[in-house]
């Protein structure tokens, strides 16, 4: 089997935790107070922390695994579940679990490392000796001649040592020092020694997958086998196994030592009720156990796997490319602290830390003890960073190196054996700083994704009849349909949100999110809703009589949909432009006021119930309004006694392009443009599903209108719940209350609103008709020219949605003839002028890597565009039909 590098994650993002950025002069005052030892430093206070030990992102199972602890002394389900996994994934019949490897290892040399005897090891890191000082003897038998697998051990050297008769037993490292993997042959051969005199082989496994997909790819014979196969055969191999909870299992700590024999496990099972707890905890608390239990089953995980190494080379490739001496490691880059600072004749390991930290945040420590070696390990936290913020991590540490000369050694003011215990008197060096220019967030936790052979696609959306409203999250790879409710959220989202004390009448969360909305939109009356369209819902209700006009900047379905269900009148007065998919305009979801203008002449201001004035306009592909369009709207609507209603769904994408486009905002923080922006208005209507980074929830605020605030919330009263929660849960409430904070954070706003663009400049570059230009939310593909041979009365954008997901498995909506619905006069489909397929970037939970799979996806599909048929109805509902419509594909 020939694998191709993978091309982007095979999972999306489910939670995120927000990065810090500390400044330049903050950077210089925390290494000051952590005396100039950055492990000293908390993450707070850190951008990038590049160690992989209990801080790799987790599954979505995992997470749950920690809220499913049987928090029992004896006998935990937790611990069952452990033993199941570790059989099915070990092979072993017995596990010992730990509080973490520390208590692995001291268990094994309390037991069966007597005082006096050898214990050869294929790494020089072992702790054997600390433990067991002061007579046990740990010889390092690494084999220095092997080129490829480096941790192999030297058969002949190891036999000689056995013969000489005190080994006790022998303990290989997989992937030993992070450096050096061994051969299934040479670990089988020393298997076969130890067999033949009566020795144990005991491995440390806690990096056996990278070891395990080092022999997939390097051992012959060993290319066509499952790395789950690979990691079987080694435990196998060895008589006790041991794994640290923090490496490969992406769990937050814990250990095990697991083993097929009776003896060994009795031995343990009596030692670890004195050092870490009894035979089914082990230290670990249930949670853990459970956590580590999910994390075994999944770190064998074949796709997983090829993309944390294929990270790893990438990052390793991309630093030695720039100059960076390094070795590499299973998990990053180990720098040479000693080539990297051959002028300084002390604490380079320190001093190149010390710098990488003051130019750019990043945090690289050599953990352990002081001077073993020369390495400072650049880690990968396991699943937890993207391929850019890796990309930029190596720029940063090869700008450093370019300046390597200018790097000012460290005095040291107190010294230990151990290197948290250093503490320098620092100098400043005269150094360039580093800008990061990328996500504000790490991968927390990752969600799985479906991943389906293009037949089973087909089935798939024949089953869901061509619309992709009825295919299964299951069956979708990468999920553009909409970005409503599909945000990750943050961790401190979840933190708020686990904290709410719930009530059923006013509560802290409600009082939170009053505050916090207040303060981004300088609104008086907040009413919270379960999401827009029941704020939509109460608007049209309270607001338009029957036969009223309704302006609005193109129509949103549920919007128009309510608006008509209160006998309104909806009347488009988006301009000209928004409806030319070929248009440059910047402005595209401006009100014409000249529109406006002429249905108040004929029908008098009094006819107009309010305007209903979208930001970053949906449906015409995420298009900004202006500032001065706002205010322009405002004070001729003002004139006139007309209320202006924003639908404030996306309107801090709007403000991000405010500062883009118009050079007089250049310099305003987002949160400023939006205060601005929330002037012209005398309320709003939001679907908090988008821009506030929540997955439920909405809201319904008037600026000052006292007495609107009344009606609105007498009938929130009637549809929704209670004034102080919409019928919203109270700890949704509070993750919104904290999301809407976030929000306005430029860096992250700015990153989106350029993950879309470069989503675009990706298919224009190729051809692809597409909205232009690229708006906040989505890429709209323009179906009327990617399929010209299909009629608008037979569905093209509606096929075409269908096709990208064959092709790809890709998710996408469509927004043509079949949104638009029929004009109820003449009952026949309206022929929007925008027949388009739109690609919906949710907020946080993909990557530019996916952003280019979709990319290349389309242009596959491009290429073969003209094998397309359109569709023809199956099933067609009376009421926003796209939801439940079905299809077949005409002939
Ligand atoms: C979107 C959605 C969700 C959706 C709604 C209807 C059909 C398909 C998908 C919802 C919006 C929106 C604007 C501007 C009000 C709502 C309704 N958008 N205004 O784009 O975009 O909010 O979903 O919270 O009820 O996929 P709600």
């Amino acid at each position: 089997m020939r694998r191709r590098p993978p091309t982007h994650e095979p999972h999306k993002i489910h939670t995120v935790r927000l990065l810090a950025f500390p400044t330049p002069q903050e950077r210089r005052e925390n290494l000051a107070k952590a005396r100039f030892n950055v492990f000293n430093m908390t993450p707070e206070q850190v951008t990038f922390d590049m160690c992989s030990n209990a801080v790799n992102a987790m599954s979505q199972a995992q997470r749950a695994g920690q809220y499913l602890g049987d928090e029992a002394y004896a006998g935990a389900r937790n611990f069952e579940n452990l033993e199941a996994a570790v059989e099915a994934v070990l092979g072993h019949s017995f596990v010992c679990p730990a509080h973490n490897l520390l208590g692995c290892l001291k268990l094994v040399v309390n037991t069966i490392v007597p005082q006096g005897s050898v214990v050869p090891a294929n790494n020089h890191r072992t702790r054997i000796e600390v433990f067991s000082a002061p007579d046990v003897d740990t010889p390092d038998v690494r084999d220095r001649s092997e080129p490829v697998f480096t941790g192999n051990v030297d058969l002949a050297r190891l036999e000689a040592l056995l013969e000489d008769g005190n080994v006790s037993l022998v303990m290989v490292q997989a992937f030993a020092d992070g450096q050096h993997p061994f051969s299934m042959a040479n670990l089988r051969a020393v298997r076969g020694l130890t067999r033949r005199f009566g020795k144990r082989l005991i491995v440390d496994g806690s990096r056996v997958i990278e070891n395990a997909w080092y022999i997939q790819k390097h051992e012959p014979g060993f290319a066509d086998l499952p790395i789950a196969d690979i990691v079987k055969q080694v435990a196998k191999t060895a008589t006790v196994f041991m794994v640290d909870g923090g490496q490969d299992p992406k769990c937050n700590t814990g250990g095990i030592l697991t083993t097929d024999n009776p003896d060994d496990h009795e031995t343990f099972m009596n030692r670890v009720v004195i050092h870490e707890g009894l035979h089914t905890y082990g230290g670990m608390a249930g949670r853990t156990m459970e956590m580590l239990a999910i994390g075994l089953r999944e770190m064998c995980e074949e796709d997983e796997v090829q993309w944390a190494i294929y990270q790893t080379e990438r990052f390793t490739q991309r630093c030695r490319d720039g100059g960076v001496p390094l070795e590499r490691g299973c998990d990053g880059a180990y720098v040479r602290a000693d080539q990297f600072l051959p002028h300084l004749s002390a604490h380079q390991q320190d001093a190149f830390s010390v710098a990488l930290y003051q130019t750019s945040g990043v945090r690289a420590f050599a953990p352990g003890r002081v001077d073993r070696d020369d390495l400072v390990p650049v880690q990968i936290p396991r699943l937890a960073m993207t391929n850019e913020q890796l990309d930029q991590v190596a720029d940063a540490i090869i700008a450093l190196y370019r300046q390597r000369d200018a790097i000012k050694p460290l005095q040291a003011v107190s010294e230990g054996a151990w290197r948290d215990q250093m503490a320098y008197h620092g100098v400043f060096s005269d150094l360039d700083d580093f800008e990061f220019d990328t996500f504000p967030y790490e991968i927390h936790t990752i969600e799985k994704v479906g991943v389906l052979s293009r037949e089973e696609r087909e089935r798939a959306i024949r089953a869901a009849g061509y619309n992709t409203f009825l295919v299964r999250s299951a069956d979708v790879e990468i999920d553009l349909l909409t970005d409503s409710g599909t945000t990750a959220m943050s961790t401190d989202q979840w933190a708020a949100h686990a904290a709410a004390r719930a009530g059923s009448t006013a509560t802290d969360a409600y009082y939170d999110f009053v505050r916090a909305l207040g303060d981004v939109m300088g609104h008086e009356h907040v009413i919270p809703t379960h999401q827009g369209r029941a704020a939509e819902q109460i608007l049209s209700e309270m607001m338009i009589e029957p036969g009223q006009f309704v302006p609005g900047n193109m129509y949103f379905t549920t919007t128009k949909l309510h608006q008509e269900l209160a006998g309104g009148v909806f009347v488009d007065v988006i301009v000209d432009e928004a409806h030319d998919p070929e248009s440059e305009y910047s402005w595209k979801g401006n009100i014409d006021l000249g529109k406006l203008g002429k249905l108040v002449d004929e029908h008098g201001a009094d006819s107009i119930a309010y305007v209903s004035f979208e930001h970053a306009v949906n449906m015409a592909g995420g298009q900004p309004a202006s500032m001065d369009n706002m205010k322009e709207v405002y004070a001729w609507c003002g004139d006139r006694n007309i209320p202006v209603i924003f639908d404030a769904t996306r309107s801090v994408e709007n403000a991000c392009m405010i500062q883009e486009r118009d050079p007089r905002y250049r310099d305003t923080r987002i949160r400023d443009i939006l205060r601005e922006m929330m002037l012209y208005c005398d309320g709003c209507s939001v679907s908090g599903k988008k821009d506030f980074l929540i997955n439920i929830g909405g809201v319904q605020t008037f600026r000052d209108n006292a007495e609107w605030a009344a009606r609105a919330r007498d009938l929130l009263r009637i549809y929704e719940g209670n004034v102080t929660d919409g019928g919203l849960a109270t700890a949704d409430l509070a993750a919104m209350a904290r999301g809407v904070e976030e929000m306005t954070n430029d860096r992250y706003i700015r990153s989106r609103i350029r993950q879309t663009r470069a989503l675009g400049d990706m298919l224009i570059e190729r051809g692809i008709p597409i909205v232009r230009p690229a708006g906040g939310h989505a890429i709209f593909v323009d179906a009327k020219r990617f399929l010209p041979h299909i009629d608008q009365e037979e569905f093209p954008a509606q096929r075409l949605a269908a096709e990208i997901y064959v092709e790809t498995g890709v998710r996408a909506m469509e927004r043509g003839t079949v949104s638009k619905d029929r004009d109820p006069k003449t009952g026949k489909n309206f022929r929007p002028k925008l027949e388009l397929v739109r690609l919906t970037i949710p907020r946080r939970v993909y990557t530019n890597d996916h952003m280019r799979a979709v990319a290349d996806g389309i242009v596959r599909l491009w290429d073969r565009r003209h094998e397309i048929t359109g569709l023809r109805f199956v099933y067609e509902p009376k009421r926003l039909r796209f939801f439940q419509a079905r299809f077949e594909p005409v002939a």
